[in-house]
């Protein structure tokens, strides 16, 4: 069951809602003991691994929305610009409703995988020259003139979608978290990720709320600096974004709950990837790395208080998106000759 059937009283459907889904949403929230003992205290670890969506990141919770809303309104496409998941979700979403999908990416920016992706699924991809943020005002401008919806976050429907994925993390937890932390780019999931929280509630499902604790690439941490940055630079490629479309929502949710908003080094969010994969089993993308990044780095500098907690970390997007970041982080692998002596010699037996 997709996230519109589950969570459909949370949601803008009606009756004649056609839901274009691909069963995204329900992904697992995976107890994190490396990072715990790294921490140390009495505090409980969770890593909500959206990579594990159809398209491998968190994008199709609110894509399911946007292009439903979309062919209920009776438009035949969408568009958006893209540091890549934005627009391999889109793409499939689009595939599967059978409409158009044009994405603005900008040229040699996005991630392998995610260039794939979009291929694959029929979009038509165009490739700018220009970074995610010329490409945003691009769509924007294009969408306000002529008859193609925009699928960026910016499109309320994004945000309704992405807000179960709060819904998810109370559902399994049977209460909020102590602190919600999550990466930052365009700042669209903060957005949501604090209105779920907020509407649970209010409907009386959970008791309190968590701090938002959201972290940028230093390269591209334009809310950290206070203000827009023009040449935004980091190897988490998903949050190369300098002037974010929701800036103001996420300051708000950093001030609502009593959070923060920081910034992770390139360095540190590297370290996290590969500590992710190696010590926890589980496989991100960069720039899903950056809120496990913030979280060890907030713990610190004695940031979190004493006592029995629980921080969730949002992963956003599954490491075999980007491929090429995976290999370059790693020693190749030896070549041996086909020889079961030599082969036996180099497992060191
Ligand atoms: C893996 O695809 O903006 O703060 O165009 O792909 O809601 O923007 C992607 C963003 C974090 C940041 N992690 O989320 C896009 C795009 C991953 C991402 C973010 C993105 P927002």
């Amino acid at each position: 069951m997709g996230i519109i059937k589950k969570y459909r009283e949370y949601l803008p459907v009606t009756k004649k809602t056609p839901i274009i889904s691909l069963n995204e949403g329900n992904t697992p929230l995976i107890r994190a003991e490396y990072i715990e003992k790294l921490i140390g205290g009495n505090v409980e670890v969770y890593l909500k691994h959206e990579g594990l969506n159809p398209t491998a990141s968190f994008k199709d919770r609110g894509m399911t929305l946007a292009v439903s809303k979309a062919v209920e309104n009776a438009s035949n496409a969408v568009m958006c610009a893209s540091t890549g998941n934005t627009s391999a979700s889109a793409s499939a979403y689009a595939a599967r409703a059978k409409i158009k999908c044009v994405v603005l990416i900008p040229k040699d920016a996005i991630a392998l995988g995610k260039l794939a992706q979009a291929l694959i699924h029929g979009a038509q991809v165009i490739a700018v020259k220009g970074n995610f943020d010329e490409c945003l005002n691009l769509a924007r401008v294009i969408t306000d003139k002529y008859p193609i919806t925009l699928v960026n976050s910016l499109n309320p429907h994004r945000i309704e979608g992405q807000k179960t994925g709060a819904f998810e993390i109370c559902d399994s937890l049977g209460s909020a978290p102590d602190y919600h932390a999550i990466p930052v780019g365009n700042a669209g999931n903060i957005t949501a990720y604090w209105k779920g929280y907020k509407e649970y509630k209010e409907k009386g499902k959970i008791d309190t709320l968590p701090k938002m604790i959201g972290f940028q690439a230093e390269g591209a941490s334009p809310i950290v600096k206070g203000h827009i940055v023009k040449n935004p630079k980091t190897v988490a490629t998903a949050i190369k974004i300098g002037n974010p479309a929701s800036w103001k929502k996420a300051e708000a949710a950093r001030d609502e709950s009593g959070g923060l908003i920081g910034v992770v080094t390139d360095r540190e969010i590297l370290a996290a990837y590969k500590l992710l994969a190696s010590k926890e089993g589980v496989f991100v993308e960069p720039a899903s790395a950056a809120s496990v990044a913030g979280v060890l780095k907030q713990a610190k500098k004695g940031y979190f208080k004493r006592g029995k907690l629980r921080i969730v970390c949002v992963l956003t997007g599954h490491g075999l998106k980007d491929p090429n970041r995976a290999i370059a982080s790693v020693k190749k692998p030896k070549v041996v000759v086909g020889k079961l002596q030599a082969i036996v010699r180099e497992i060191g037996f």
